[in-house]
């Protein structure tokens, strides 16, 4: 099932615990208001809307794991993610997630590689989120999921899906890239996953970043993820985004990239998360997301 096929389904997770910020949590309601359902059935999906995964309240959560913060229920709802994902692929359904911070890919990748034998993932983000407990300057799992994916990380993290279902670093493509920690670096170095930062995106411009990033990413790979975090545009285009960054793509930019990886039809899964209406100007943030979404699933292609 890729894009190319118009069936899809969206699961909302209110997880803000991977941020330790309140506000993110409120992404899926956000998008929702913002009209994902009315916006993909005009493009001609058969849509369906699978609800939230629930997820506690960081005022009741335990937190007893030094530099991972709300560990426990960090893993209880990203397995219940990756359950939720595996369902929506077995029933012949694109998956299209909604967070939420960033910590929710690991659920996501985790659901999506049930069905994969190798997956490739694009990755768009102002941030590496590579680290592990070992490196993290703050001890948030967002800023760790990717790492989790390649089997990087806490065991319990790690373990969520199958320890043998992990990506493949040849097939993954971090794109946006502006703020990596040193360790982050180190390790993009040690694995030999492809990096376009925002240096190479000036350089080569999107059309030639896509080009490459999407031969790259689907290279031997019967699938392909993509996740995109809004803090990858450029805080002017994504106000209402927890770790903004200065020097980020742009609106177009943004919109070009998914509508590229549409027309190459590799896409088989995608989450577009790090939305939070709370420190945004009216929404904007998440009706971007909505276009983008509209972008990446094909409705420009006529
Ligand atoms: N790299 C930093 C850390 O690990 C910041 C991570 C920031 N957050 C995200 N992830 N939105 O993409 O804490
Ligand atoms: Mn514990
Ligand atoms: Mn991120
Ligand atoms: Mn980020």
């Amino acid at each position: 099932m890729t894009t190319k096929e118009k069936r899809i389904s969206i699961i909302g997770v209110p997880m803000n615990l991977g941020a330790d910020r309140l506000g993110v949590d409120l992404g899926p309601v956000a998008i929702r208001y913002a009209g994902v359902k009315s916006r993909l059935e005009r493009i001609g999906y058969d849509f369906e809307d699978r609800g939230d995964i629930e997820v506690v309240r960081p005022e009741v959560a335990t937190d007893g794991h030094s530099n991972l913060k709300y560990l426990d229920e960090i893993v209880r709802v990203n397995t219940a993610l990756c359950d939720g994902v595996a369902d929506i692929v077995n029933s012949g359904r694109f998956p299209l997630v909604l967070g939420g911070d960033h910590s929710i890919a690991i659920g996501t990748i985790a659901g999506a590689m049930q069905s994969k034998e190798n997956l490739g993932v694009i990755w768009f983000d102002a941030h590496g989120d590579l680290n592990t407990a070992e490196t993290s300057p703050s001890g948030n799992i967002h800023g760790m999921p990717l790492a989790v994916a390649l089997g990087l990380g806490h065991e319990r993290l790690t373990a969520i899906g199958g320890v043998g279902k992990k990506l493949n670093p040849k097939n993954v493509v971090l794109i946006g890239s502006r703020d990596l920690d040193p360790g982050e670096r180190q390790l993009l170095k040690d694995l030999g996953a492809t990096v376009f930062t925002m240096h190479e995106v000036d350089l080569m411009g999107m059309p030639k970043v896509m080009e490459e990033a999407i031969r790259i990413a689907s290279d031997g790979a019967d699938g392909v993820h993509i996740s995109f975090d809004m803090d990858a545009m450029d805080p002017f285009f994504a106000t209402g985004t927890g770790t903004r960054v200065a020097g980020g793509l742009s609106y177009r930019e943004s919109h070009l990239a998914l509508e590229l990886i549409a027309q190459a039809g590799i896409a088989t899964s995608a989450e577009f998360v790090e939305v939070n209406p709370l420190i945004d100007n009216k929404n904007e943030t998440a009706e971007t997301a909505v276009a983008l979404m509209d972008s990446l699933l094909g409705g420009w292609l006529k």
